[in-house]
């Protein structure tokens, strides 16, 4: 193995040495991560062919080995669930792609200590135009009794009760980047062997940046505050921390990626006809929100920390501001103002 190899931890490396720091660990976490890398591995095969799929056959045909082609989140939704299915650490799975929780209810699974929710392939809309997406997973410890997972118990729990968060970024480099209380760390994806490798060790965002990131296109429909923070954004200059430049590329994983590691605020506000906005609460703003606040950053929904909100469905939304510390506490002042 070449030098550069052997310095540099692999994912699965790096989540056996993190038992080290537990000699009580199952094993189960790391594990589970690893599960998710495979399928992240799997996935990003399938989303390099994207741009192909003329070539390979459209979306629900039958391509030339034979196999139907499915659409790629359907496609991501299936590689992840059948991870975690066959793996020894999931007792069951939410995903942005199914009406209600997957138990997985086999004898290994239901004395599994973790459930898992997901949203499989964040911005799918964009793969036809070949922009950045992204896989994004919430774990959770299982509170009820061994046996099958409840939705009520095990899957409707407050982001603060994560054990890990991740995403991995389908972008010009594979990412996966996540979280545990203990830190927040950066694999890439080493396509000559096959492995992620730890790239961005310990992440900390900055406590202030000069990048926002929103929908600019709906400025008239935020409430007073936000858009009293959005116009303070555009009057930054050298004098008081700016100026700022607006980035959104429309692609959650990619925009917060970005923001996480030179700094920045994403929001996708509450607005006048969606008072709770787009983004899902259990598997984007979540996992997003622990990730960022692991780094040292903030999440709110523009009144509570994202984290401390108590679910009442699989699937609700919630309003979303999340970012460097800074920037988070001065546009809480413009919303209180
Ligand atoms: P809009 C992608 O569809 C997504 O869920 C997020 O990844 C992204 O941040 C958001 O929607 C973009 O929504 O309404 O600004 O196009």
């Amino acid at each position: 193995m070449s030098s550069i190899n052997r310095q540099v931890l692999t994912l699965d490396e790096f989540t056996i040495q993190q038992l080290r720091n537990f000699p009580k660990a199952t094993g189960e976490l790391s594990s589970l991560l690893r599960d998710i890398g495979l399928a992240a591995k799997r996935i990003n095969v399938e989303v390099n062919k994207a741009g192909l799929v003329d070539i390979l056959g459209d979306h629900g045909s039958v391509n030339v080995q034979g196999e139907e082609v499915k659409k790629l989140d359907v496609f991501a939704n299936n590689q992840m669930m059948g991870v975690l299915r066959h793996g020894i650490s999931c007792a069951g799975i939410g995903s942005e792609e199914m009406d209600d929780i997957v138990v997985f209810d086999d004898e290994v699974s239901n004395q599994s200590k973790y459930v898992v929710l997901f949203d499989p392939l964040d911005g799918s809309g964009n793969i036809d135009v070949n922009v950045s997406i992204g896989t994004i997973f919430s774990v959770y410890r299982r509170v009820s009794e061994l046996g099958k997972p409840c939705k009520k118990e095990d899957f409707l729990q407050p982001g603060i009760r994560q054990i890990a968060a991740g995403y991995v970024i389908y972008g010009s480099s594979t990412m996966l980047v996540y979280a545990t209380r203990r830190g927040v760390n950066g694999f890439t994806l080493d396509p000559s062997i096959g492995e992620f490798c730890l790239s961005h060790p310990d992440i900390k965002t900055p406590e202030f940046g000069k990048i926002y990131s929103v929908n600019h296109g709906n400025f008239f429909q935020y409430e007073e505050g936000v858009r009293k923070y959005i116009n303070l954004c555009q009057q930054k200059n050298k004098e008081n921390g700016g100026p700022y430049t607006q980035r959104y590329i429309g692609s959650m994983v990619s925009d917060v990626h970005r923001n996480l590691i030179k700094g920045g605020i994403f929001m996708y506000p509450g607005m006048k006809e969606k008072p709770k906005g787009k983004l899902r609460l259990l598997y984007e703003c979540n996992p997003f929100a622990f990730i960022l606040e692991v780094a040292g950053g903030k999440a709110t929904d523009g009144q509570q920390r994202v984290l401390d909100i108590e679910p009442t469905d699989l699937h609700e939304r919630s309003p979303f501001f999340v970012g460097s510390r800074g920037m988070m506490e001065e546009l809480e002042a413009c919303m209180k103002s």
